[in-house]
């Protein structure tokens, strides 16, 4: 019996993962290729380079059988390749903006962008400013497949916004796009109706040129998201115009009231404010960088946005998966950028260093279909419901159930596993075999 205690995912086992996943790739290319929404621009220049024949072999090969070894795929290219460069789900992952100005998303984006425009003080609270541009782009939903998208600042999921619970979160908007109306419609507690994003109120729909500055109040803390609301929703929705907006907790607030943050009914002790307040460090994004959780070295935030893409635009969803990509956090060797792309690797699977406490903002932004979910294998979690309460709600589960806007916190940890490949998936299983699937690499 080999003891694996320390070694790494053999070779072998990553190359069987890539090989899986590959296999339902290809599967589900072959499955959407015809289908009016998608854009096989690399497919075709793949095509091009191997000769006509090869489109009869692609076809047949894995629409019908299971038979799709790499080399009749051949017509795609190598297998598992993305060729835009201009949406790195890894990027995006672990990417929080704050309002402050960063190079590093001309790193991740390969692209100039303004969308953090500066955090000042004003009437004494704190202002995150941000730009928003609504503009129409092809981004790939698989290797060499592109879906128009209708989008915040050219990606999808739109950018995650980070702030502090009384912040003023001011978004300059412009719509750029060329014939659709669009708004921003906030998720959060909004004092003042005119800045709800709604056809109703305030400026309304904004024509495409238009611009508009929205102004919400940071509150309440939690996990929230923003969309666009203009009619016919269900397509400005799943076209792709939403995003994540985190409300991190002040320590100091949350010492104050703790009432407020926690779901206690007994008398408010020394004990209570202080373990409250220990909560609130943990979770806030700036105190949680100097500071670790009892038994780990630090703490892992991603967000992850599910979604899908209705390739044939018959109402009903084609593509699944988290933050637009399918399985693209599943293992493969490849790199379509034979390293040109600085950012990293197009896919691979989430490094986990087990020493770290993980956290995943988790957001169903899901069109069609009444629910969605996240499972992860070998490990339970901590749920905490909208992030709205500093402890959890559900304790010890390894499958939660989102409806559409539904989101929450999830927390857990590797530190008592081996080193390996450990999937997570929608439980769905229809959607984890059609894109909605992928790994943790723990390290
Ligand atoms: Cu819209």
């Amino acid at each position: 019996m080999t003891d694996r205690q320390d070694s790494e995912t053999s070779p072998t086992e990553t190359q069987q993962a890539a090989s899986f996943t590959n296999d339902l790739e290809h599967r589900l290319i072959d499955s959407i290729k015809n289908h009016e929404g998608v854009t096989r621009r690399a497919v075709l220049g793949g095509l091009a380079l191997a000769g006509g024949s090869m489109i009869t072999g692609v076809g047949t090969s894995t629409a019908d059988d299971d038979s799709n070894s790499p080399a009749e795929t051949g017509g795609f290219g190598a297998p598992g390749e993305y060729t835009h460069q201009q949406f790195d789900p890894h990027g995006f992952l672990r990417e929080f903006n704050t309002g402050e100005s960063t190079n590093e998303r001309d790193a991740i984006f390969g692209r100039k962008d303004d969308l953090n425009g500066g955090v000042y003080e004003e009437n004494g609270q704190t202002v995150r400013e941000f730009n928003f541009t609504a503009i129409n782009v092809e981004q790939e939903i698989l290797p060499g497949v592109t879906f128009p998208m209708w989008t915040y600042n050219g990606q999808v999921p739109g950018p995650t916004i980070r702030v502090e619970e009384g912040d003023l979160i001011r978004v300059n908007f412009t719509n750029g796009s060329e014939k659709m109306d669009h708004t921003i419609h906030p998720h959060l507690r909004n004092r003042n109706p005119r800045m709800d994003g709604v056809p109703q109120n305030g400026p309304g729909v904004l024509k495409p040129g238009e611009s508009f500055t929205y102004e919400w109040q940071a509150q309440p803390v939690g996990t929230h998201l923003y969309h666009c609301h203009t009619l016919p929703l269900k397509a400005h929705v799943h076209r792709g115009l939403y995003g994540t907006i985190i409300v991190d907790p002040k320590p100091e607030r949350v010492y104050e009231t703790p009432r407020k943050y926690i779901d206690y009914h007994g008398p408010i002790t020394e004990e209570v404010r202080e373990m409250a307040a220990e909560r609130a460090r943990s979770r806030n994004m700036v105190t949680h960088a100097e500071y670790s959780p009892e038994g780990f070295d630090g703490i892992d935030e991603m967000v992850m946005v599910m979604n899908g893409f209705d390739t044939n635009f018959n109402g009903d969803n084609e593509v699944y998966g988290v933050n637009t990509r399918g399985f693209c956090y599943a293992p493969s060797s490849t790199d379509a950028y034979n390293g040109e792309w600085e950012a990293g690797e197009t896919k691979h699977p989430i490094q986990i260093d087990r020493n770290e406490l993980q956290r995943v903002h988790l957001v169903n932004m899901i069109e069609f279909d009444f629910v969605n979910s996240f499972h992860c294998h070998s490990q339970f979690f901590d749920y905490y419901d909208a992030g709205t309460s500093l402890f959890p709600d559900r304790s010890t589960i390894d499958t939660i159930l989102q409806c559409q806007a539904q989101r929450g916190v999830l927390e857990f940890d590797y530190s008592n596993h081996q080193p390996g490949l450990y999937m997570f998936h929608a439980h769905q299983s229809e959607f984890a075999e059609l894109g909605w699937m992928s790994f943790f690499e723990v390290n």
